[in-house]
């Protein structure tokens, strides 16, 4: 597959809309052009309060230090829906079905929903994600190993649009959206991806998705502050890719780390505070940040499950089953 690398994959922002053959069983397919990214967060960053969106969390920095806070002892999401996949995995693929065409929404280095592979024989894996980065060697490796299963990768930003009818065939297809990402969304605009997931998978179609549950306070405060400050870095580096994309100057150091669960609203949120006043040159004028002021960088909704459940049924999906571990800080739900 070395012969990849040299295919111009490697460049989004230059390479035309639509979808081509890389290789025999591997395509790629590229929506959204890096160029919207800059009007988008100069928005936020002059809106008071100031925010940026959680996607540019994951620049190559954000992405490891999002694997590195998957195995802190604070961050029980992983290890839990790792826990319920291994303990309901033949359940689970009973329901989801085999040999259908899996989607994995978000799909990074493509680790969890390869994971599924032995069990659901997909026909043809189609990774989602907004970085060419981590998807393209993921799809080059498993390409290498599953000579039968098609590999597609398509590079969109679908907290937009979810525009995958094109990519998908006829035949049934299992949505794959682990590890909570749907928290990242209000509880309107999941609701929306919801109903396009629901859409896209017709009428034999099904949606595996965890979400991760209200809990105790302090639990869910540790797992988004963790003692040796992995989690403080990687909402910190978000700055240094801001400063990549926008051109400004934003010192990271000069902000501290928060998080906290807003009970009422059933979310954690992460903000960055500023530790001093400070100034930054964002695209010609200046935006002024008083000590204390805060950037709000990220939301993470928590459901409990009869609450999921009914938005699962609002999007339109009909029967659904859920899977907990058995404390009950997780849940894994599987809908058609
Ligand atoms: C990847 C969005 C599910 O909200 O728990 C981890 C991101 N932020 N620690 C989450 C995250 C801080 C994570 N999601």
């Amino acid at each position: 597959m070395t012969h990849w690398a040299a295919m111009p994959w490697r460049s989004p922002e230059v390479a035309p809309r639509g979808a081509f053959r890389l290789h025999n069983r591997l395509i790629g397919a590229w929506r959204q052009p890096a160029r919207t990214d800059r009007p988008e967060l100069i928005e936020g960053l002059v809106a008071q309060p100031a925010r940026i969106p959680p996607k540019y969390l994951y620049d190559a920095v954000g992405s490891a230090l999002f694997e590195a806070i998957c195995e802190l002892p604070e961050y029980y999401l992983t290890r839990t829906e790792r826990a319920i996949f291994v303990a309901h995995r033949d359940a689970i693929a009973a329901a989801a079905g085999r040999h259908r065409q899996f989607v994995d929404l978000g799909a990074g280095d493509c680790r969890k929903g390869e994971w599924w592979v032995d069990a659901l024989a997909p026909r043809r894996f189609i990774a989602v994600d907004i970085s060419t980065a981590a998807v393209e060697p993921a799809l080059a490796r498993m390409a290498a190993a599953h000579s039968d299963i098609e590999f597609m990768g398509v590079i969109t930003d679908f907290s937009r649009t979810l525009d995958l009818a094109g990519d998908l065939d006829s035949g049934p297809v299992t949505f794959f959206y682990p590890g909570s990402s749907i928290g990242n969304f209000t509880p309107d605009e999941a609701l929306e991806l919801l109903t396009q997931i629901r859409r896209l998978c017709g009428r034999r179609g099904g949606l595996l998705i965890g979400v991760d549950v209200p809990k105790d306070e302090q639990r869910l405060a540790a797992a988004y502050d963790d003692a040796v400050g992995v989690t403080a870095a990687f909402n910190r580096n978000v700055l240094n890719h801001v400063n990549a994309l926008v051109g400004c100057d934003f010192d990271p150091a000069a902000f501290r780390h928060v998080a906290f669960y807003n009970a009422p609203a059933s979310r954690v949120e992460m903000h960055l505070e500023a530790l001093r006043a400070q100034c930054v040159v964002l695209d010609g004028s200046e935006r002024v940040f008083a000590p204390g002021e805060r950037i709000h960088t990220e939301n993470s909704y928590k459901y409990e499950p009869q609450a999921f459940a009914a938005l699962l049924r609002r999007a339109g999906f009909a029967r659904i089953a859920v899977w907990r571990d058995e404390a009950g800080d997780f849940a894994v739900y599987y809908a058609e």
